[in-house]
């Protein structure tokens, strides 16, 4: 049985056996890590490319359609229930928001739509801001790609993959809101991405993830940590 390794606890309970000086070095690295993201500090938002602070450091982009749970994701990862705005209302973020981890590091929350009543010149605006950033941002380590699992591989995702097939980065797909299906479902709609993904030549992963539950959360900041060289 895999151990539903959610925090140091869990950890615990599922090695009684473990010896001290594990426990102690799992303590620490499940504190270390926690702390380097619960210190995530607004940084500054940029409505083009000429705005984004000096190309350094390691920078980690979260996208996704409105409404997959980005900002509830984000909140999540940073322990913070206000640092990305939830909103029930869909389309709002225009801009890339910044977050500070510490001096070296930083979250990106870039723009994503998905509704039809978002006019086609603002799209046009957003995907040229987005395509600059993909295509240009050295510090720019990997993408983390935020679906509905109810609602995966949308014309939106499809492009996310498209460009960052093209320019090369890293893409992390969380299937979010995993607590709306059922496990069959969950597993079924997994192995449908999988294949559809295959055709991408640039790393992607790909995980299970919900925001209200917290199912997931050991998996993505392990791979943060990973990113982040943490
Ligand atoms: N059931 C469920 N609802 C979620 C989850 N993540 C986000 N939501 C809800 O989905 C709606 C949109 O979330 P939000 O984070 O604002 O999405 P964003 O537009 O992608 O930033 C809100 O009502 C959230 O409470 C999840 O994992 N499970
Ligand atoms: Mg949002």
């Amino acid at each position: 049985m895999a151990a539903p390794s959610h925090s140091f606890v869990t950890n615990l309970l599922f090695y009684p056996t473990i010896d001290p000086l594990s426990i102690a070095i799992l303590h620490k690295r499940h504190t270390v890590s926690r702390h380097l993201y619960q210190k995530a500090t607004f940084l500054l938002s940029v409505a083009n490319s000429r705005q984004l602070p000096s190309d350094q450091g390691i920078e980690v982009a979260f996208i996704g359609r409105s409404n997959t749970g980005k900002s509830s994701v984000l909140n999540r990862v940073t322990h913070n229930k206000q640092l990305a705005r939830v909103s029930k209302t869909p389309g709002r973020t225009q801009y890339i928001n910044l977050f500070a981890l510490d001096a070296e590091r930083r979250l990106a929350d870039l723009p994503g739509y998905g509704y039809a009543k978002v006019p086609p010149e603002m799209k046009k605006k957003w995907q040229a801001l987005l395509e600059t950033y993909l295509s240009t941002r050295n510090c720019l380590k990997g993408v983390i790609l935020v679906m509905d699992i109810r609602h995966p591989l949308k014309a939106f995702d499809q492009l996310m993959l498209d460009w960052c097939s093209q320019y090369h980065r890293p893409i992390h797909i969380l299937l979010n809101k995993s607590d709306k299906l059922s496990r069959s479902a969950i597993k079924q709609t997994k192995v449908q991405v999988e294949r559809a993904i295959k055709i991408y030549a640039n790393p992607i992963s790909l995980q299970v993830f919900s925001a209200l539950t917290t199912d997931g959360t050991k998996e993505l900041q392990d791979l943060l940590n990973k990113w982040f060289c943490y």
